[in-house]
């Protein structure tokens, strides 16, 4: 039965030069024949002479999948471009095209070379196949998501925009902002020293330590993009801070009469008064002096082991770095 519902009747056997055994096609395969035509007995008579003048008929369409180069990262962004080759098989009557569809309902153009796609954000690209007998494909899409922008992001320090010194009986805070208009921000961190630190929170400089300390701030994209800057600070002391930490100490009661705070105050004005001066040989020498007071005060139990550290490293730093900058 052909598709108009018209019956035609084929004749095979031995004079048509076909045996019945060797008919390679059962009921309910769809053939297309060709062959010699002719009325016989009212009827439309297609005689055909060998077997290559049956064709099963291709009726399923091709399949076309897709390869893109590069890996995307967990969260399925590309950090470069994206090149993506197409390719079919069909089961029958073979391939004639393959074809792409590069913007959401615009017309399907014929696929000739892989593409690159190029263009920050998401692509999808719709793809088929046609195969030799007109099955098309029914279209499928792939979505490719490309971001080669690093974030932006901002680093800044309580009291004051950027990162800066600070004094020991201080406190300090980072905060880290950043922002990506890709593929987004997957991560944040901020790392003092070799500690993860939470931005924004408030950490007090002394249990830090004199010296240098280093802020390292890191904002990662959804991609895997990268900003980072890494940044160092000193904590530092002077004459005015170590009486602030020696009032804190007392409040604390690390330091167990008022003797000995006015003892280490006044040594405290003294060796100021020569820094202003000029004479940092007094001064070095009154520092040094009040060190004794303080150890003496341990041994006599008038201020704790911390509070003598505490203040020794200070004045410490104090004599190993320049006095009077
Ligand atoms: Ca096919
Ligand atoms: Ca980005």
């Amino acid at each position: 039965m052909n598709t108009a519902g018209a019956t035609t009747h084929v004749r095979v056997d031995a004079r048509t030069g076909l045996t019945q055994t060797a008919f390679p096609f059962r009921e309910g395969q769809a053939v297309t024949i060709s062959g010699v035509s002719s009325n016989a007995k009212a009827g439309f008579l297609l005689r055909v002479t060998a077997p290559n003048d049956f064709e099963q008929v291709d009726v399923v369409p091709p399949v076309t999948s897709f390869g893109l180069s590069g890996s995307p990262s967990n969260d399925g962004w590309f950090r470069e471009n994206v090149t993506v080759t197409l390719t079919a098989t069909d089961d029958q009557s073979g391939v004639a095209r393959i074809e792409v569809q590069q913007t959401p309902g615009g017309a399907f153009q014929p696929y000739t070379a892989p593409l690159t796609l190029t263009t920050e954000g998401t692509t999808t690209l719709a793809y088929r196949s046609v195969d030799n007998r007109g099955n098309v494909e029914d279209a499928k899409t792939i979505t490719v998501k490309i971001d080669k922008t690093a974030p932006t992001a901002t680093l800044t320090q309580s009291g004051g925009p950027s990162v800066h010194n600070i004094m020991i009986d201080g406190s300090l805070a980072f905060t880290l902002t950043g922002t990506d208009t890709v593929s987004g921000i997957a991560s944040q961190d901020l790392i003092l020293d070799e500690n993860r630190i939470a931005s924004g929170s408030e950490i007090n400089a002394l249990p830090l330590g004199l010296g240098a300390h280093r802020i390292l701030a890191r904002v990662i994209d959804k991609a895997g993009n990268v900003w980072e800057q890494n940044q160092t600070f000193l904590i530092e002391t002077s004459i005015p801070t170590i009486k602030n930490l020696t009032a804190r100490l007392d409040d604390e009661k690390q330091i167990k009469n008022k003797g000995i705070h006015t003892s280490i105050d006044a040594k405290l004005d003294t060796v100021q008064s020569f820094l202003t001066k000029g004479d940092t040989t007094q001064a070095t020498k009154h520092l040094k002096q009040l060190q004794d007071i303080l150890n003496k005060g341990v041994t006599t139990g008038q201020l704790t082991d911390n509070a003598a550290a505490v203040l020794n490293a200070n004045i410490d730093y104090l004599l190993s770095h320049d006095l009077l900058k």
